[in-house]
């Protein structure tokens, strides 16, 4: 079967005032949708079609050549966007707060605390040049790692393309197009205000799902 958009599990103005809603219309409806149709153009008609995104990104050494490149962008930029909209929620309806129970304790074990996490995950996301993600993993041995990747990699795709092979449980677009059109080159007062919208419950799930 084909890569398919996810619908946002959100209305597209309701992150207002942090992520604006032209922002989330044409990041989800033009940008992520290119992804997903340019990854099915470049496996239509290849055994790789059935493929699920993770699978395209664990995988990505067993895809010919002449995909690879396609496929890392794509099937990559596909999947980083999927886990990144589940990660947001509207402000003060499950979006923003803090962490608690194991995640909780698992940022203070990392990190020393919740504040000192978000000033290296906003360092991450601030220092990636040109565009990319931030993210925060699950290691194996249970302790959380940030990790910062270009374009569209990911940490599925393995320590020799992403420099990390945690599983990611927080994921920051920080390309441009995640944040020009309210915030224009301040990519910090992006972040800033990200921190609003994040689905900690969410982030919860997937690190216990990591286990
Ligand atoms: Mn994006």
């Amino acid at each position: 079967m084909p890569l398919t958009l996810p619908p946002l599990p959100y209305s597209p103005e309701s992150l207002e005032p942090h992520i604006d809603a032209a922002t989330m219309g044409i990041h989800h409806g033009k940008h992520h949708q290119a992804y997903v149709t340019n990854a099915n153009k470049a496996l239509e008609g290849t055994p790789f079609a059935d493929w699920s995104a993770e699978q395209l990104c664990r995988r990505l050494g067993e895809v010919p050549d002449d995909k690879r490149a396609a496929v890392r962008n794509n099937a990559g930029g596909h999947w980083n966007h999927a886990l990144f909209w589940t990660l947001m929620a509207p402000a003060g309806k499950g979006g923003g707060g803090a962490p608690n129970g194991a995640l909780a304790e698992a940022i203070n074990a990392a990190f020393g605390s919740f504040d000192t996490f978000k000033e290296k995950f906003a360092a991450a996301g601030v220092g990636r040049f040109g565009s990319g993600w931030a993210w925060l993993c699950a290691m194996p041995g249970g302790t959380l790692a940030i990790c910062s990747t270009p374009n569209q990699d990911n940490p599925l795709m393995g320590k020799a393309i992403a420099g990390c092979d945690g599983t990611p449980i927080l994921a920051l677009d920080v390309w441009e197009h995640a944040y020009y059109l309210k915030y224009q080159n301040r990519r910090a007062d992006y972040i800033a205000g990200w921190w609003n919208v994040v689905n900690w419950a969410r982030v919860g799930e997937l690190l216990a799902g990591s286990k």
